[in-house]
């Protein structure tokens, strides 16, 4: 109670009033003006947010002699979400091959600030990966982040990160200095890579060294990636960038290393280092690393742009950032990958009241402003006066005793002094401020120009070259070879070969001819046979018949006695041809009738010639007919062969 009277005291005087009356007022103000952050919702139905940092809100700025910067931070989704950052360089031999490059932006190519890792050559595509992330990490370094480095060559490798024993992924905050040498740790790690000229191997000397074999791998790359944003708790904004002046194949399927990256929400920016790299159309690995994760693409083709590109780098879903004062006058914001951005006004008028206003439009066109109102300063500091005559020497004795105060002052001086000075300084400062300003700007202008040259040139070359070759060469070869060779070679081979062949051939000919000889062959054989056969032959058929041999060739009629073979009692007398006796004899036939029953055929006598036909003895009727007509036919035959004499 006894505060609260004391209040409403001091309320009650005109001092109390006042201030009461200024309190309201600012109050005021900040409720009618303020919207600080400001949020909104996109199409997609994402968070989008925007906040200015800097300057506070309702605060004096001075402005005196320098600019105005405002600072702030701008999200899809909530602004103090925790990021993670990996920087992921590739140290492969490649990195090593051009060198001599203004990496550190003095204007000096290849002198030794470009050398960032202290091997033998300043200047060289490592050098520069390695400037921009030294840029890209400082440039982070307001927002809520931690930082790691992936290394990689044909395999890959998480750097450990700080001093403290183990390993550690994660530099937190992202310029952390734990060994307190005034570098960032995170610098150190990178400044440690270096690989041996032009086959590797590649390292990382700090804090825990490695070395690993060279070569391009980004599918090993992304897994280390992943194995540290794992390493950090859930829900947090990973974004990653991914450094290479090469060129690989990546896994897009589903389990692949970009996919897990994807699943995880990490977002990967490529860089695609020179001439060598893979580059940035549609089926180029480091686009469809950025595709694939929400990131974006980039083609670096001079390295030592690469820290300006780096730090250029703008989270994907966001377009811009404006900041205006009082409507008047705009600004486009630099607006860093994790959101952070600043914007920078030269000249501002003192004693004035601004409304500054940052608005974000995010890619589907959603537009969130956030606002506050700050005062300038009335004036500048005065002066320091400036002495205008010499003081004159002081005393020159030297004091040898020195007063020690034995009273400590016990009551305290009343009363409070209440007199705020009201004098306004009279004097102008004359002085000129000798500060140059140290903020170079860097907005880049980002209007494209939009006039067309619309001058044709008229100028048409007119000058046709008029000289024409004139020397056509003259010298003909006059020379003709005039010696004829007269010399005969002279000598004859004397030696005789030696060598008979000694391979006979062994294939048989295996076509047959088949031409048939046409010619008939015109020479008579001469030779008489001169080989008598000696053989004689042996068989002789015994005559049978002795006598005076039959007038050949007229076949005569034969009576003979025919005996069956077998069936001698059965002998009967025949007629035959004399050309079928040979068979009858054969078989025992006899000539001549047989004889009378009883009688042996060899009883009747030897056979004479041609028998006579007797009319004796017929054995039966029919044996009578035939032997009467073997008769009559042997008659008739004998005139017949007497005719046949008389004829001839
Ligand atoms: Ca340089
Ligand atoms: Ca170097
Ligand atoms: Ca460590
Ligand atoms: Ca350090």
């Amino acid at each position: 109670m006894f505060k609260v009277w004391r209040l409403f005291t001091f309320l009650s005087t005109w001092k109390g009033r006042l201030i009461l009356f200024l309190t309201l007022f600012f109050i005021t103000i900040t409720i009618v003006y303020a919207d600080n952050p400001a949020g909104g919702v996109t199409t997609t139905g994402q968070e989008l947010n925007i906040f200015i940092e800097t300057p506070a809100n309702g605060s004096t700025v001075n402005v005196c002699n320098q600019p105005l910067t405002v600072t702030g931070q701008t999200a899809i989704g909530d602004l103090d979400q925790s990021a993670n950052v990996s920087y992921v360089i590739d140290v492969s031999g490649s990195t090593t091959f051009v060198t001599n490059m203004d990496c550190n932006g003095d204007g000096i190519p290849g002198n030794a600030g470009d050398n960032f890792n202290g091997d033998i050559r300043n200047g060289d595509i490592l050098d520069c990966e390695i400037s921009g992330v030294i840029a890209l990490n400082e440039s982070l370094s307001t927002a809520n982040a931690e930082g790691s480095i992936v290394a990689f060559g044909s395999s890959s490798f998480n750097a450990d990160i700080s001093p403290v024993s183990g390993q550690q992924l994660f530099a937190d905050p992202l310029l952390a200095d734990v060994n307190n040498n005034s570098i960032p740790d995170l610098e150190e790690v990178a400044r440690s890579a270096f690989t041996l000229f032009p086959n590797g191997p590649s390292f990382i000397n700090l804090f825990t060294p490695f070395s690993f074999s060279t070569g391009t791998n980004f599918n090993l790359a992304l897994t280390s990636m992943n194995t540290a944003f794992a390493s950090q708790p859930a829900g947090e904004i990973n974004v990653a960038f991914f450094l290479s002046d090469g060129d690989a194949t990546v896994s897009t399927g589903p389990g692949s290393p970009v996919q897990q990256a994807a699943d995880a929400g990490t977002v990967v920016n490529t860089y695609s280092i020179g001439n060598g790299a893979s580059g940035c159309a549609p089926s180029d690995s480091l686009r469809q690393i950025a595709d694939i994760t929400g990131g974006v693409c980039t083609e670096v083709l001079d390295p030592t742009q690469l820290s300006a590109v780096l730090q250029g780098t703008t989270p994907t879903e966001i377009d811009w950032v404006i900041v205006s004062l009082n409507g008047e006058i705009f600004e486009t914001a630099t607006l860093n990958a994790l959101g952070g951005w600043t914007a920078t006004f030269p000249e501002l008028d003192l004693d004035e009241q601004y409304l500054i206003e940052a608005t974000v439009r995010a890619e589907d066109g959603t537009l969130v402003t956030a606002d506050i109102t700050i005062h300038t300063d009335a004036f500048c500091p005065t002066a320091t006066p400036t002495a205008t005559n010499t003081p004159t020497p002081g005393p020159t004795a030297t004091m040898t005793h020195t007063p020690t105060p034995t009273n400590t002052p016990t009551n305290t001086p009343t009363p409070t002094p209440t007199n705020t000075p009201t004098n306004t300084p009279t004097s102008t400062p004359t002085n000129t401020p000798t500060n140059t300003p140290t903020n170079t700007p860097t907005n880049t202008p980002t209007n494209t120009p939009t006039n067309t040259p619309t001058n044709t040139p008229t100028n048409t070359p007119t000058n046709t070259p008029t000289n024409t070759p004139t020397n056509t060469p003259t010298n003909t070869p006059t020379n003709t070879p005039t010696n004829t060779p007269t010399n005969t070679p002279t000598r004859t081979p004397t030696n005789t070969p030696t060598n008979t062949p000694t391979n006979t051939p062994t294939n048989t000919p295996t076509n047959t001819p088949t031409n048939t000889p046409t010619n008939t062959p015109t020479n008579t054989p001469t030779n008489t046979p001169t080989h008598t056969p000696t053989h004689t032959p042996t068989n002789t058929v015994a005559p049978t018949v002795t006598g005076t041999p039959a007038p050949s060739p007229t076949p005569k009629a034969l009576v003979i006695c025919h005996i069956p073979p077998g069936n001698p009692d059965n002998a009967h007398t025949i007629i035959i041809s004399s050309s079928a006796w040979p068979a009858h004899l054969a078989h025992g036939d006899t000539l001549g009738e047989c004889p009378p029953e009883g009688m042996q055929p060899e009883q009747i006598g030897s056979p004479s010639g041609t028998a006579p036909v007797t009319s004796s003895g017929p054995s039966s009727n029919w044996d009578k007919v035939l032997n009467i007509s073997a008769g009559i036919l042997t008659v008739l035959g004998l005139l017949a062969l007497r005719l046949g004499k008389r004829w001839e």
